[in-house]
């Protein structure tokens, strides 16, 4: 093959095309499991210097493709094989979508040229795939495949961002055409959904603006698109200069570091409900809002995001803001005023509550229970992480205890699956967060339930050499299940799991290091051998399954 110059145009196979535009997008790693259909992606990233990272099931696969999203900010990518390892993706792209995460998924396909003739692994994926991203599509022919590529990256990093789907015929992937010369920049989620771009503006601008001048108890509540537009800067100097307490939800938890004066999660209920004008920031009014009912009646609702919301709102905002978030948090806060509210008192309160909470949980997390509560095992895993720990959760109730008291220091160190709510993501996104970051710590929090969906990676990790440290709630059940179907039915079917299975040997024998821990006291040294280990490791600590996670619902 030639190289190219100006005057000149190269010819490459097909696979070699997407790699070479997966090159140009800043890809460094693919992450898939082996399938004949994408021979020719694997050559052409071999070609143009791709880290080919191969795991043990595609829904894996793809899970690390969005979790490289979720802690760089730019698409991640995998490559799946046809029919098969296509519907074992779905799930991630289907939280990719429900997260905004950029991502773009290469699908194999079975040949054009005997299509509908029953090839080995043949369906049209497109139909199936297209509600659950943003673009879906397939080349007509191999010249077709770089425009395709570009597309798809330009499709999963506009706002808001998601997955694309491109599947790529086994003849045309195959067979070679020339590359044309492409124009413009790779899109990236640097450049679109990211930072840059315009901020909201007129009259919607002016009226979020003087809301906010005249407010006394505001409130800021923001979610992942604050994340997504890099706009935690902007959110911090907006409420610094006017003085706004800040709540964080999903990806956007770390964009105020936990200890910051200004941070509140404790007092979230009623700051919401007690907040004159509530600025919700980068993330819908979902279940996690109470659809709208988590705000006051009377509060004014000002809605900041990166473009307009993909759901009608549930109740009608005052303001509504689109536009690049940290564009617009800034217009905002020289709109205000640029000086600080009558805030204080309103401040003060919450504070109040909020360290009231916080001293009311001391009990729980100084528990010294055998098997261990949750939350004791919590206050021992706080005391040996790092600021830029990055900590996944992948579980029911053990994950929402996490989620109320692991604190976040730093954007993109706190990952759960999201509003899709999908168990499994864990393994993926560990592999993915610690291949990005390899000199941080990476910890997978994980139900024993959870596990089951992805415990076999361990073969992955320990192969690709990425030392996650995982800890286990192992309650031997479906706590999030098995206690809300006791308390509406009086018994529970198909909440229950083996107790005190070790699954810590089970990640010996796959290349990892395990312990099992069974008392408080073992628990700070068997994670400081986790992290010495030098390889992937388990602590597999055992919880106490009567503990009732204080949930409202669950359901909706
Ligand atoms: C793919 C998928 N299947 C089922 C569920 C429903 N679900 C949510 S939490 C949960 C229990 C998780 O159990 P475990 O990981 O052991 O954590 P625990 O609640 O016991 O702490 C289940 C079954 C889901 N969210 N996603
Ligand atoms: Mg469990």
């Amino acid at each position: 093959m030639s190289t190219q110059s100006a005057q000149e145009t190269s010819t490459f196979h097909g696979g070699r095309l997407v790699a070479r535009r997966l090159k140009a997008h800043g890809v460094s790693k693919l992450f898939t499991l082996s399938g004949g259909h994408l021979f020719s992606i694997y050559d052409g990233c071999r070609e143009e210097g791709i880290e080919i990272v191969d795991v043990r099931h595609e829904s894996t696969a793809a899970f690390a493709a969005e979790g490289w999203a979720k802690v760089t900010r730019e698409a991640g990518v995998c490559a799946l094989t046809a029919g098969p390892g296509v519907t074992n993706g779905m799930s991630a792209m289907a939280s990719a979508q429900a997260n905004h995460s950029p991502m773009v998924v290469l699908g194999g396909r079975a040949p054009a040229m005997r299509w509908g003739q029953g090839s080995l692994q043949e369906i049209d994926h497109v139909p199936f795939v297209r509600p659950v991203t943003k673009l879906a599509a397939t080349p007509g022919s191999t010249e077709e495949i770089p425009g395709l590529v570009d597309d798809a990256f330009a499709a999963a990093c506009a706002p808001h961002g998601g997955p694309a789907f491109v599947d790529f015929p086994l003849d045309y992937v195959f067979m070679e055409a020339a590359e044309q010369e492409r124009e413009g920049r790779p899109a990236n989620a640097a450049s679109s959904a990211g930072g840059g771009g315009k901020g909201a503006s007129g009259e919607a601008l002016e009226r979020a603006a003087a809301l906010l001048a005249a407010a006394e108890r505001p409130v800021i509540m923001a979610g992942t698109d604050l994340y997504w537009g890099h706009g935690e800067q902007a959110l911090a100097e907006l409420a610094r200069t006017l003085r706004i307490p800040v709540f964080l939800n999903g990806l956007a938890r770390g964009c105020l570091a936990a200890d910051d004066e200004l941070f509140f999660s404790r007092a979230r209920s009623q700051a919401l409900k007690g907040a004159d004008v509530a600025l919700v920031v980068g993330v819908p009014m979902d279940f996690r809002l109470g659809f709208g009912g988590a705000f006051g009646e009377d509060t004014e609702i000002v809605v900041v995001d990166a473009a307009e919301p993909e759901r009608d709102h549930p109740r009608a905002p005052a303001a509504e803001c689109y536009g690049a978030i940290a564009q617009t948090l800034s217009d905002l806060r020289t709109g205000a005023g640029s000086q600080a509210l009558a805030s204080e008192s309103w401040i003060a309160d919450l504070r109040a509550t909020e360290s009231e909470r916080r001293e009311a949980e001391r009990v729980e997390l100084e528990d010294g229970r055998a098997p261990l509560h949750p939350m004791r095992l919590y206050a021992e895993l706080a005391s040996v992480l790092d600021r830029d720990a990055i900590v996944i959760g992948d579980g029911g109730d053990f994950v929402s205890y996490a989620g109320r008291v692991v604190d976040s220091y730093q954007p993109g160190c706190w990952l759960d699956p999201g509003p899709f709510g999908c168990l499994g993501t864990g393994c993926g996104y560990a592999l993915a967060a610690k291949l990005a970051h390899p000199n941080r710590q990476v910890v997978l929090l994980v139900g024993d339930g959870a596990f089951g969906f992805s415990g076999m990676e361990f073969d992955t990790l320990a192969r690709h050499g990425v030392n996650v440290v995982a800890v286990m709630g192992n309650n031997g059940i479906w706590a999030l299940e098995k206690h809300p179907m006791e308390f509406l039915y009086g018994y529970s079917v198909a909440a229950d799991l083996r107790p005190g299975t070790r699954y810590d040997q089970l990640v010996q024998a796959l290349g990892g290091h395990g312990e099992l821990v069974q008392n408080a006291a073992d628990m700070r040294p068997a994670l400081e051998r986790a992290f010495a280990a030098g390889v992937p490791a388990l602590v597999n600590v055992l919880t106490d399954p009567t503990v009732v996670y204080p949930r409202k619902s669950n359901l909706a």
